[in-house]
C-alpha cells in the first residue's frame, strides 16, 4: 500500500500501576472509570472524507476541506443516546491535516474555505461533549506524511510536542490520548524515530489525569481492528513490548478493541450498504465488552460533516438490541448463597442489582461457589459475571451448572471475568443455578452475577 513501514508496537510502560495484596495490579481512578464506560465513539475524519481514501497522501489541497453541515453536536447528541460515553476524534491523521488551526502548520483547517478559515472541529467537539456530559479524547497521529522536518527526528519530535501540547492545553479536559504506531520515512529519506517518553511527559504535565492510549501505558491495543478481545483477556500485563497480558502480570493495561462501523475508518459513500448490521455489533459487544475490553467503535462523519443516516439508524437498533437483550436479569434480588464468604460480605451481594457491594470468597484460591435459586425452572441462554476490578482480577477459571431438579449439568465453563464476562449458550431451563470459581488469584470478589434469556444472537 505505502512504501513506509508500518509499525504498530506496544511501547515500554511508565505509568507505575497499584498493587493490592502486595501482588495484584490495580487500575488508576481513570483506568476504572475509562472500564465502566464500556463503549466510545471514535470518529475519524480528515481531508480522506473529501478525497475518499483512507490514508491522505499529505499533498491535500486543504481547500477540498469543506463540510457544508458540519455539527458536532449532532455527533455527540448520537453517541450518548446510544450508549456511548467518550468520543475520540482524528484531530491528525497520517496525512498531517490539521482539524484544529495549529500554529505550527498550514496544513489545516485555517487554510480551508470551512466556516471562512475560522473554523476549529476540535473546540467545537470539545464545546457540544461538555454540553452533553460526554468525555473527550483525541488522536494524534505522530506518522505525518506532510510535515517537512518529518524524518529529521528531534525536529518532527519537537513539532509532535508542540501539537500535542496545543491540544493538550485549549481543550479543556482531555480523557484519552490515542497514540497510534505508524511510522515511515520522511522527505530526508530516514526513518523517524519516535520519542514516546516526551510524548509522555507532556500527557502527564498538561492533562495528568489523561489516559495513553495504543502506543501509550494506560490502555493497551487488542491487537486486531475487528473488535474482538482474547476469550482469556487479562488487564494486567508486564512491561515488555514483547510480552502478552497474562496472569502474572505486573502493570493494569486494559484492552482497548476499535473496529469501524464500516469497511473503512473513514466515509466513503460507496460503502453506505456495508454498514456492520445488528448481528455483527452484536458479536462484537460479546467479544470486547463481554470479555473484559472497552469497544472503540468507529463511526465516521460523512461530506456534510454529519454521522450518516445509516449509521446512525443502525446504532439506535444496535442500542435497542442490548435493550432487549439485557433488560430483565433474571438472577437479580433471587436468594443466593456462597459456601465460602469473608466476614461482611454474602453471597446475595453479587445478585443485588448494586455494583457497589461484592460477594467476597473467604479462600484465597478457590474454589468457591454462588448458588442462586431461581424459585423456578427458568430459561435463559446469557449469563454474565463482574468482578470487583478495583480490587484486581483475580478469577482464572469458572464453572456454571444448573439443576434441574434432580441433578447438576454444566452450562458453560470458561477463563477470566475481569470487569464484565458474557457467555452465550443455547436456550437452557433449570430451577438454580450455581457459579464455581475453580481457580482464582487471590479471593474473588464478584460484584454482579446476571442470567438473561434474549434473542439468539449469532457467533460469527
Ligand atoms: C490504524 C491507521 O492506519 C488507520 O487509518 C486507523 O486510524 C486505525 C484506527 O489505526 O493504524
Amino acid at each position: 500500500m505505502h512504501e513506509s513501514v508500518l509499525v504498530l508496537s506496544l511501547v515500554g510502560l511508565v505509568a507505575a500501576a497499584a498493587v493490592s495484596d502486595g501482588r495484584l495490579p490495580t487500575p488508576s481512578p481513570q483506568q476504572l472509570a475509562w472500564q465502566e464506560d464500556e463503549m466510545s465513539m471514535f470518529i475519524h475524519f480528515t481531508v480522506n472524507t473529501f478525497t475518499d481514501l483512507e490514508w491522505g497522501h499529505g499533498t491535500e489541497d486543504p481547500a477540498i476541506f469543506d463540510p457544508t453541515e458540519l455539527d458536532t453536536r449532532q455527533w455527540v447528541r448520537v453517541a450518548k443516546e446510544t450508549g456511548f460515553k467518550l468520543i475520540v476524534l482524528t484531530a491528525k491523521h497520517h496525512d498531517g491535516f490539521c482539524l484544529w488551526p495549529s500554529k505550527y502548520t498550514n496544513h489545516s483547517v485555517a487554510a480551508s474555505p470551512w466556516r471562512g478559515g475560522k473554523g476549529d472541529v476540535v473546540r467545537e467537539l470539545a464545546e457540544a461533549c461538555r454540553a452533553e456530559g460526554v468525555k473527550l479524547g483525541l488522536y494524534l497521529s505522530p506518522w505525518d506524511r506532510h510535515e517537512p522536518t518529518y524524518g529529521d527526528s528531534p525536529r518532527y519530535n519537537e513539532h509532535f510536542e508542540n501539537q500535542l501540547r496545543e491540544l493538550l492545553t485549549q481543550y479543556g479536559p482531555i480523557a484519552e490520548v490515542w497514540f497510534d504506531g505508524a511510522c515511515g520515512e520522511g522527505p530526508n529519506g530516514k526513518r523517524q524515530e519516535y520519542d514516546w517518553p516526551g510524548f509522555y511527559a507532556v500527557v502527564r504535565e498538561c492533562q495528568p489525569t489523561a489516559l495513553i492510549a495504543i502506543c501509550g501505558p494506560d490502555i493497551r491495543w487488542v491487537g486486531n481492528e475487528s473488535g474482538v478481545a482474547r476469550e482469556t483477556e487479562w488487564s494486567a500485563r508486564n512491561p515488555s513490548p514483547a510480552e502478552e497480558p497474562g496472569a502474572v502480570g505486573t502493570v493494569w493495561s486494559p484492552a482497548e478493541c476499535d473496529v469501524s462501523i464500516r469497511p473503512g475508518w473513514f466515509y466513503h459513500a460507496g460503502e453506505d450498504q456495508g454498514v456492520r448490521s445488528v448481528d455483527s455489533l452484536m458479536d462484537i459487544y460479546f467479544k470486547s465488552v463481554g470479555r473484559n475490553s472497552e469497544l472503540l467503535l468507529n463511526v465516521p462523519p460523512d461530506r456534510r460533516g454529519l454521522l450518516h443516516e445509516a449509521d446512525v439508524a443502525r446504532l439506535r437498533e444496535f442500542k435497542e438490541a442490548r435493550s432487549r437483550t439485557f433488560g430483565r436479569d433474571l438472577a437479580t434480588g433471587k436468594p443466593a448463597t456462597a459456601d465460602s464468604v469473608a466476614g461482611g460480605s454474602s453471597g446475595g451481594n453479587a445478585v443485588d442489582g448494586d455494583s457497589s457491594t461484592c460477594w467476597t470468597a473467604a479462600t484465597a484460591h478457590g474454589p468457591a461457589r454462588l448458588e442462586v435459586d431461581l424459585g423456578r425452572p427458568t430459561t435463559f441462554n446469557i449469563a454474565e459475571a463482574e468482578e470487583l476490578i478495583a480490587d484486581g482480577q483475580r478469577v482464572v477459571e469458572y464453572v456454571l451448572d444448573g439443576w434441574d431438579g434432580s441433578a447438576w449439568h454444566e452450562v458453560v465453563r470458561g477463563t477470566t471475568i475481569g470487569h464484565k464476562k458474557l457467555d452465550r449458550f443455547a436456550p437452557v431451563t433449570y430451577s438454580k443455578v450455581r457459579l464455581t470459581i475453580l481457580k482464582s488469584l487471590a479471593p474473588v470478589r464478584i460484584r454482579a452475577f446476571g442470567l438473561y434469556s434474549g434473542p439468539e444472537w449469532p457467533v460469527l
